[in-house]
C-alpha cells in the first residue's frame, strides 16, 4: 500500500494537490463547469476545482447520461486549468468506455496538464448517481483492470488517479463497498472516492472506520450536508468535495431574477440583485487584457 507522498517540488497542479492531501487539513473542491465558474471557486478560497460531469453536462442543457464526449468533457476542463491557478480535478465518469479509453483518457488528460482524473465503477453509458435508475456497476475485476490501465498510462508520477465506487449508490452493503476500494488500491489507485446517497453521514464514516489502507478518502457531502468537514477529516477523509452548489446556486439566482424581470416593464427592478458589470469585467481579466503601455 502507498500513501500520497509529497512530490519532489516539481511544482505542477498535480504535485501541488498532492502537497495538499498530504497536509493537516482536509482540501475542499468545489465544482465548475467552465472557466468562469472555475475562477469563482478560486476566488471564494477553495484549494481545488471539480471538473463536475454534472456540471459540464447541465452547461450543455443535456443529462449527466454519458451524453456529452471525452473531448467536450476535456476541452471544459483545460478551459478550467487554464483560468485558475489550483488544481483540476477532472470527474471523467467511467473512463468513457472499456480499459484502452481510460489509458487514453489518461493520455489526454495529462497531455493538458490535468492534475487529477476521477473514474467510477459504475457500467457505461453511466447515470448520475442521484438518478433513480442505471447505477449498475462494473465487476470489481473489470473495474480494477481500467484502474490499472490508467496508471499505466500515466507518465508524471504525480498524477493522481482517483477510483470512485458506486456500491452504495447501488444499494449495496458497506462491505462491499469496501472489498471494492480495497481492490481499486491494489490496482494502483491514488485515492478512493466513496459515494453515497444517504441523508446522514452514517455509511460514509462507516466505510472511513473500517478502511485499511493508508490511501486517502474522498467525499461528496451532497445529501448528508449535515457532515462537518472536520468530522469527514477526522474518520479520514482528506479531501472533500461540493460538487455542484455552485452551478444549483447560479440556476436559483438566475431563474428569480429573470422571473421578476419578465414581470415587469422596466430593468431597473431587478438592478440591486444583479452584480455590476464591473464585477464581471474583474472575472474577465479586463483590465489586464486592455492594459496599454503608459
Ligand atoms: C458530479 O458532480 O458530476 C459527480 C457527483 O459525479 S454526483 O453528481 O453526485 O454524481
Ligand atoms: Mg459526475
Amino acid at each position: 500500500m502507498h500513501e500520497i507522498q509529497p512530490s519532489q517540488a516539481s511544482g505542477s497542479k498535480a504535485a501541488r494537490l498532492r502537497e495538499l492531501l498530504a497536509g493537516p487539513s482536509v482540501v475542499r473542491a468545489v465544482g465548475a463547469h467552465n472557466g468562469l465558474t472555475a475562477k469563482l471557486v478560486q476566488r471564494a478560497g477553495f484549494e481545488a476545482v471539480w471538473a463536475s460531469s454534472f456540471e459540464i453536462s447541465a452547461s450543455h442543457g443535456l443529462p449527466d447520461a454519458s451524453l456529452v464526449t471525452m473531448t467536450q468533457y476535456l476541452d471544459a476542463t483545460t478551459t478550467m486549468d487554464a483560468t485558475t491557478d489550483i488544481p483540476v480535478i477532472a470527474d471523467c465518469d467511467t473512463g468513457f468506455g472499456g480499459p484502452l479509453n481510460v489509458a487514453y483518457t489518461m493520455r489526454c488528460y495529462e497531455r493538458a496538464g490535468i492534475a487529477a482524473l476521477c473514474i467510477e465503477d459504475k457500467l457505461f453509458p453511466k447515470m448520475n448517481s442521484f438518478a433513480d435508475t442505471g447505477q449498475d456497476l462494473l465487476p470489481t475485476e473489470e473495474f480494477a483492470l481500467k484502474i490499472k490501465n490508467g496508471k499505466e498510462a500515466q507518465t508524471d508520477p504525480d498524477t493522481l488517479l482517483i477510483a470512485r465506487t458506486e456500491a452504495l449508490i447501488a444499494g449495496m452493503e458497506v462491505s462491499e463497498a469496501l472489498d471494492r476500494a480495497h481492490a481499486y488500491v491494489t490496482a494502483g489507485a491514488d485515492a478512493v472516492l466513496v459515494h453515497s446517497k444517504s441523508r446522514r453521514p452514517a455509511e460514509v464514516l462507516e466505510f472511513a472506520s473500517r478502511w485499511d489502507s493508508n490511501i486517502p478518502l474522498v467525499a461528496v457531502p451532497t445529501t448528508y450536508s449535515t457532515v462537518t468537514e472536520t468530522e469527514l477529516y477526522d474518520a479520514g477523509f482528506r479531501l472533500v468535495i461540493y460538487a455542484n452548489h455552485g452551478l444549483r446556486a447560479a440556476v436559483k439566482g438566475v431563474q428569480d431574477v429573470l422571473g421578476e424581470l419578465s414581470g415587469t416593464d422596466r430593468a431597473q427592478a431587478v438592478e440591486e440583485r444583479i452584480v455590476p458589470m464591473a464585477d464581471v469585467f474583474a472575472l474577465q481579466g479586463m483590465r489586464s487584457a486592455f492594459r496599454t503601455k503608459p
